[in-house]
């Protein structure tokens, strides 16, 4: 038999919610093949001052090249990449492998504060990165910091800055709007054309670590399929809301969301 082929380029986020960990989770749990290439371990604990270990060149390439040659890459998801370096390496060996399905999740700040992108690395990611994307997912705070502005405060301020990102050159944006405050959770699609709007229920949870990581792996999932972005985008909402709505608490700070809620409930 064959499986669609998913490789994820990110961080690995020891304590499991989100990062390599979510983007595994979601592969399996959508049925594609899974394959990873850890840029850092972030392993932020109270009981060591470094909780974050970069990869190094050598290593990233070592293990992009591996899934690229024994496997193959249907689609690919980029999460964490944190250095100009690291982010330049990674759009080269796209480029030159030539895989059209590239989804571009540009995380900045991880839910309990951990700094996931250098201050110096996005202009790289805006030059190098974004332009060769199939779709770019930010969040508001990360649609802002892209752009230079501050974070969107409503709907229209999404639909607006969703068309100053399509300048920068990605098939299509995906703004998630999970952090407006006042509104459904509403996301906004946009292809240089129209825009939909995805809206599900606020669930109302401080368990959400993990939501962007798998969102953007089930887009990458979907698309490794087959699906239109526009068909694998609403699967993967609705994927990632039953993960948030059955949330998982560790009766300990922000918990996890849980990756076979679509599947068992
Ligand atoms: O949720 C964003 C994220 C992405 N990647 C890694 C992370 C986190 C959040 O902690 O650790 C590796």
């Amino acid at each position: 038999m064959t499986l669609p082929r998913v490789l994820t380029i990110a961080g690995s986020a020891s304590q499991g919610s989100a990062g390599i960990q979510a983007d595994l989770k979601t592969f399996q749990e959508l049925d594609v093949y899974g394959m990873s290439a850890i840029t850092a371990i972030v392993a932020n604990n109270s009981t060591t001052e470094q909780g974050m270990f970069t990869q190094t060149l050598e290593s990233i390439e070592a293990q992009i090249h591996a899934s690229l040659e024994h496997v193959g890459v249907d689609a690919l998801k980029t999460g964490m990449l944190f250095t100009e370096d690291i982010i330049i390496k990674t759009a080269e060996m796209i480029r030159n492998a030539g895989v059209k399905k590239v989804v571009v999740d540009p995380v900045m700040v991880g839910k309990m504060g951990s700094k996931l992108l250098q201050d110096d690395a996005i202009d790289a990611l805006i030059k190098h990165l974004i332009p060769m994307a199939s779709i770019i997912t930010p969040n508001l705070h990360e649609a802002g910091h892209i752009l230079g502005c501050p974070p969107p405060e409503t709907p229209e301020d999404m639909k607006m800055m969703a068309r100053d990102l399509f300048h920068l050159g990605p098939d299509y944006i995906l703004i998630k709007g999970g952090g407006l405050k006042g509104y459904p959770a509403v996301d906004m699609l946009y292809d240089g054309s129209g825009i939909i709007e995805l809206e599900s229920e606020r669930v109302s949870t401080i368990h959400t670590s993990g939501a962007g990581c798998t969102y953007s792996a089930a887009i990458a999932a979907e698309l490794a399929k087959g699906c239109t972005v526009e068909e694998a985008v609403k699967k993967s909402k609705s994927f990632v809301t039953s993960a948030i709505r059955h949330s998982i608490s560790f009766d300990r700070g922000i918990g996890s969301t849980y990756h076979a809620a679509h599947r068992k409930i």
